[in-house]
């Protein structure tokens, strides 16, 4: 059962201010300068195969063809008959990073390594995707979510747990949306090669356990941040900047025919895009722009430093330098109230659109996610 307030450390003294233990969301708040956001760097990547094992390595890693004049790819074909869908049940929450860190210890070693208290000189590990919903919640009016957070040996971890309504959601969702899906897989195998030097295969098999990740170190102010991000595919030229800046993010999206379209999809999907794309340093997005029967109609590059200055029309926009100082002072919320350094202990922090960040306390609970085999090795 939730336990507030349970691992807080000593009462402060009557005098000092009294800090708040919810979180505002309110777009207001965090109109302010743009913080220090380093630039990102890769430490590593790691690959999944079509089972969805681990591997420390790139093998997964996929090249961007320029596709032609008129594309006309047809995001339908071989979903009955060529589509490998990866176990939504499944719930992997950080284990492969934390194999990947396993591995790659020795690596990420510094000056700080002698201090057997903070084997890990990163305050938050977590996924890319976690922190892209950190980022667009303050704009955020539908989905809620949930972040389960455990302090280990000095640094916390980050991890997704799915909400009710995410939950029910999955398992109602339409045919439609299924196949929609799909659809985005299938952009991915007609604008990518195996080889730098290869061509496209859109008579294979779309298998969504196969995933490539890049590992990537930045600072957000003063936390220091180790992540993972799936990456679709890089730029074939060799000679191309070294990750990540090589990368290259592949989207699909509706056709734009209306004014409203254009203002919403500036609105909302160029925020989600930007968000993504942002925190890893991945520099462009490639959408194929499609129709309502699946086919692609039309492909544009949009480039993430761009994002921001195309979007200045747009009335009551979403601003950069909101998402990121809301993501700070969540960063420094979790920081201040998780405070038990203990690998069984979960602080759930919740939010729901319209509401702030509230937090609960769990020991020992089904909201645990640190294996056992990751505290063992690095607690020898
Ligand atoms: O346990 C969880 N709650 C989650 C696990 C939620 C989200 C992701 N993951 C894991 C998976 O292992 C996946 O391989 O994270 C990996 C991807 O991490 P990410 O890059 O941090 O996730 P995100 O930025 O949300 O998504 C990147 C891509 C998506 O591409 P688009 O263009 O649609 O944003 O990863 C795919 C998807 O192709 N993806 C997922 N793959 C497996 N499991 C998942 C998922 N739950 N969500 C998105
Ligand atoms: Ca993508």
């Amino acid at each position: 059962a939730a336990n507030h307030h349970q691992y807080q450390s000593s009462a402060a003294p009557e005098q000092s201010p009294r800090r708040s233990q919810t979180l505002s969301t309110r777009r207001e708040v965090y109109e302010r300068d743009f913080p220090l956001y380093k630039q990102p760097v890769e430490v590593g990547s790691f690959s999944l195969d079509s089972q969805r094992r681990f591997f420390n390595d790139s093998r997964q890693l996929r090249y961007y063809v320029e596709p032609g004049r008129n594309p006309n790819f047809d995001l339908r074909d071989g979903y009955r008959e060529r589509y490998v869908r990866r176990d939504e049940n499944v719930k992997e929450k950080l284990d492969h990073i934390l194999r990947w860190i396993l591995a790659n210890r020795s690596k990420l070693k510094s000056k700080l390594a002698a201090n057997a208290s903070c084997p890990l000189d990163f305050d938050f590990v977590t996924w890319r995707g976690h922190l892209t919903k950190l980022l667009t919640t303050p704009y955020e009016t539908k989905e809620g979510w949930l972040l389960a957070v455990t302090r280990f040996k000095g640094t916390l971890y980050i991890s997704e747990v799915e909400t009710e309504a995410a939950r029910r959601e999955r398992e109602n969702r339409p045919e439609r949306n299924k196949e929609m899906m799909y659809w985005g897989y299938k952009f991915e195998q007609y604008m990518c090669a195996d080889n730098a030097d290869g061509e496209p295969d859109p008579g294979g098999v779309v298998n969504t356990n196969e995933a490539f990740c890049t590992v990537v170190q930045t600072r957000l102010t003063d936390h220091r941040l180790l992540f993972s991000g799936e990456v679709d595919c890089r730029d074939r030229d060799p000679d191309a900047p070294a990750p990540p800046a090589c990368y290259v993010e592949l989207k699909t999206s509706a056709e734009i025919c209306a004014p409203k379209q254009r203002s919403n999809f500036h609105r909302f999907k160029l925020l989600k895009w930007w968000a993504q794309s942002f925190l890893p340093g991945v520099p462009k997005v490639v959408a194929g722009f499609r129709d309502h029967d699946g086919i692609v109609v039309s492909v544009e590059t949009f480039q993430i430093s761009k994002i921001s200055q195309l979007i200045k029309n747009e009335h009551n926009c979403w601003k950069p330098t909101v998402c990121m100082n809301f993501c700070c002072d969540f960063l420094s919320f979790v920081k201040r109230e998780a405070t038990a350094d203990n690998p069984s202990v979960v602080y759930l922090f919740s939010w729901e659109p319209h509401k702030d960040v509230t937090y609960s306390v769990h020991r020992d609970s089904q909201y645990s996610f640190l294996p056992n085999w990751y505290i063992k090795e690095m607690t020898s």
